[in-house]
């Protein structure tokens, strides 16, 4: 642990934390970060070159893996043209187009460089077409840190058990309504008593930043009912879901349509990207040609493009990519299940396609309030326990499990001897 610990010691003199994310500390489970040093596939190796089975992909982009071909080789090629030009490129073309062949209820598309900026965006055309100021969130979502969205957040916020952040003015959140997940009356209730008000509900289709919390059964068409009859917006945040369920997000694999879209990490392939889109009519309204202004340096950035553009075609030309890695992400957690119920361990594993999360509760986990009965001690026992085992999970409970298509059955059936030991310890 030398080499991590020396460097962190070094990072903590110069940065907040030591980290450039908060998740990113470990300090909910009381450890020292492993400062990585390579990935391939797979697997990550820290500075120490010790190498562990990797469940975090960089919270999602990596789908395929670390250093698939496809994508280093269009990163090479696009550097060789240029960094970035601040002037509109081809790839760009590209990777619009791409997004909205593959997602039916995109028919025009903003880039950015992150889900932050792309929630901060599509929040701001949603007030900017409806005309009204006010947005539901949910509990335990999280939406990136743009202020009007700190507000009972998932993620970190919840990692660190706050309930939002400080220096957000109470200006920025006093039109911010926070519902509860799978909680269709609590959000009837809220739009009742601000009715005419809300612009727009956002909601991540598939909770992933209170642990994995799925949808129950009407849900998701619930709101989008809810939507139309009261005369608002619905926003469907895929920056973790997007292009990860199915080719067409969880609005695909849920059929349930939004009328604007966030996407992040996958459509960048590891590279910064962000990205918002929706109906012609209120992409419209985006500057330049609309009064909502919103703006990046290096928004498209052309190196950028290439990875993600490389990665999305991967995922498009794979035949069968998605039933595969779906069906081998189902085999792992079911098989995971059956190693946690033979254990008799209080548990609920919650997973959808390559998600999904272990909470060490005895409640089913449908919301961030359930989400939070699980044992935090006991989680960082897992965690540790894992690590030590050579495999790398999310450090907070509040996190999810990513399977990519490089995840391995051998590597698979490591990780799940380390926690048949752990349970059986
Ligand atoms: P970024 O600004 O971090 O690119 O995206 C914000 C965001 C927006 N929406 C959803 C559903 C998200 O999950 C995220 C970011 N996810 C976290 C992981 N839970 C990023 C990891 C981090 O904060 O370091």
């Amino acid at each position: 642990m030398g080499k991590s610990q020396e460097l962190f010691d070094r990072a903590c003199q110069c940065m907040p934390g030591g980290v450039n994310s908060p998740v990113r500390a470990f300090g909910s489970v009381g450890m020292t970060p492993r400062f990585i040093k390579s990935a391939s596939g797979d697997r990550i190796r820290d500075v120490e070159g010790k190498e562990y089975i990797d469940y975090i992909g960089s919270w999602g982009p990596m789908i395929l893996g670390h250093g698939h071909p496809a994508v280093l080789e269009a990163v090479e090629k696009a550097a060789r043209d240029g960094l970035s030009f601040g002037a509109a490129t081809q790839r760009e073309v590209e990777m619009a187009e791409l997004i909205c062949e593959m997602v039916p209820s995109i028919e025009m598309v903003r880039m950015v460089n992150s889900g932050t900026e792309a929630v901060m965006s599509a929040i701001r055309t949603a007030r900017g077409y409806t005309g009204k100021d006010k947005i539901i969130k949910f509990a335990g979502c999280y939406h990136g840190h743009t202020d009007t969205m700190l507000v009972q957040a998932g993620s970190g916020i919840l990692t660190q058990g706050i309930p939002g952040s400080a220096g957000v003015p109470v200006g920025c959140t006093k039109d911010t309504l926070t519902a509860t997940y799978n909680d269709l009356k609590s959000v009837e209730e809220l739009w009742n008593a601000n009715a005419g008000q809300i612009a727009a509900v956002i909601v991540e289709p598939v909770g992933a930043n209170m642990g994995v919390v799925l949808p129950e059964p009407g849900f998701l068409q619930g709101l989008r009912d809810l939507c139309d009859e009261k005369g608002g917006l619905l926003i469907f945040d895929e920056v973790i879901t997007g292009f990860r369920l199915a080719p067409d997000g969880a609005q695909g694999y849920y059929g349930v349509q939004p009328d604007l879209t966030t996407f992040g990490k996958i459509i960048g392939g590891g590279m910064p990207v962000g990205a918002y889109g929706g109906r012609r009519e209120i992409m419209s309204l985006v500057a330049p040609c609309g009064p909502v202004y919103q703006a990046g340096t290096l928004s498209g950035n052309p190196v950028a493009m290439a990875a993600g553009l490389a990665q999305l075609k991967m995922l498009q030309k794979t035949p069968d990519f998605y039933r595969t890695l779906n069906d081998k992400a189902d085999s792992f957690f079911e098989k995971l299940e059956q190693i946690l119920e033979d254990a008799v361990v209080p548990h609920c594993l919650n997973h959808v396609g390559s998600l999904g999360c272990v909470f060490f509760t005895n409640r089913d986990v449908k919301n961030a309030a359930d989400a939070q009965t699980s044992d935090p001690s006991r989680y960082q026992d897992y965690f540790r326990h894992m690590l030590d085992n050579g495999i790398y999970l999310a450090p907070s409970q509040f996190e999810a499990i990513f399977v990519s298509g490089a995840h391995t059955d051998e590597d698979l059936e490591q990780t799940l001897n380390a926690v048949s030991t752990f349970v059986n310890l």
